[in-house]
């Protein structure tokens, strides 16, 4: 299942997120109305490939599902950044206010989050998706290895993906966030606190300590809980493979 985020996709209403951009400098709305249809243009083929990735994910959780009896993805989530993220993580991060900037700076305008039943799942799917021939890898950020210091944990793949267009195939780039729902479901909590929270700052330190205390106690209940999957998984795979054998057994002894 896909759920997409409403995305901002006529020339209406990507003028109308810059007339509501909330930046210290008028340059950076200046600059993102002067190329509100190069804004268009862009955001057209990194929708394109955030659907083709995501189409490749969802036959790889069909396959999974007809070959193990068990679906890899829980559910995803697709977005693209509005011009507003944009234009604030291009001032926040001094990059140079061009096109070419943006397209060269910014890996995140297009993403996909992969909600996975569990952490194997998260590294079966997305290596599978990172060994598909027309897909280049740019960059991993294993923070489920190396947890940040909030007590984050997600796989972030960003991936250069091919789209067709009329002229020719350009490869645009597509954030995936691989998770499990235990790691979603902390990082939307956490980042309600962070973002949207109205709590006194030593509300909000005191909580910040809880959840990063949860996220080591969500990691270890998950790798208990991967090891009886684990099992499971395992004991069908012997299963399948005895009921083959027994079939061509049973097919040797009939001829
Ligand atoms: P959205 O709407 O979720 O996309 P930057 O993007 O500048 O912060 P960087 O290095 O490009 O930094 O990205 P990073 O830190 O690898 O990952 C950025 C995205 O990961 C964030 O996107 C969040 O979705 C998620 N993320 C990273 N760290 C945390 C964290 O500590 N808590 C939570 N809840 N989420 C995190 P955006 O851009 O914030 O927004």
């Amino acid at each position: 299942m896909i759920l997409d985020h409403e995305i901002p996709f006529s020339l209406m209403k990507i003028r109308q997120q810059i007339q509501n951009l909330d930046t210290n400098s008028a340059i950076f709305s200046e600059f993102a109305l002067k190329h509100v249809s190069d804004f268009l243009d862009i955001m057209q083929v990194y929708r394109g490939a955030m659907q083709e990735a995501g189409t490749k994910l969802e036959i790889l959780d069909e396959e999974y599902s007809m070959r193990l009896s068990h679906n890899p993805i829980h559910h995803m989530e697709r977005r693209l950044k509005s011009v507003g993220s944009i234009m604030e993580k291009m001032e926040r991060r001094g990059f140079e206010l061009t096109l070419e900037s943006l397209k060269k700076n910014v890996y995140d305008i297009a993403g996909i989050r992969v909600v996975c039943n569990y952490v194997d799942d998260v590294y079966a799917v997305s290596k599978a998706l990172c060994d598909q021939d027309d897909i280049e890898v740019a960059l991993i950020k294993d923070y489920i290895a190396n947890p940040k210091e909030t007590g984050y944990r997600s796989l972030h793949v960003i991936c250069m993906v091919p789209v067709y267009l009329s002229s020719g195939c350009v490869k645009a780039p597509v954030e995936v966030q691989f998770r499990t729902i235990a790691m979603d479901y902390w990082a939307s909590l956490e980042h309600k606190l962070r973002y949207k929270s109205i709590l006194p700052t030593e509300e909000r330190t005191k909580h910040s300590k809880t959840l990063q205390d949860c996220a080591k106690t969500l990691a270890k209940l998950e790798d208990e809980m991967q090891e009886v999957q684990r099992d499971l998984i395992s004991t069908q795979k012997k299963l399948a493979l005895g009921s083959d054998s027994g079939l061509n057994e049973s097919r040797q002894t009939n001829s």
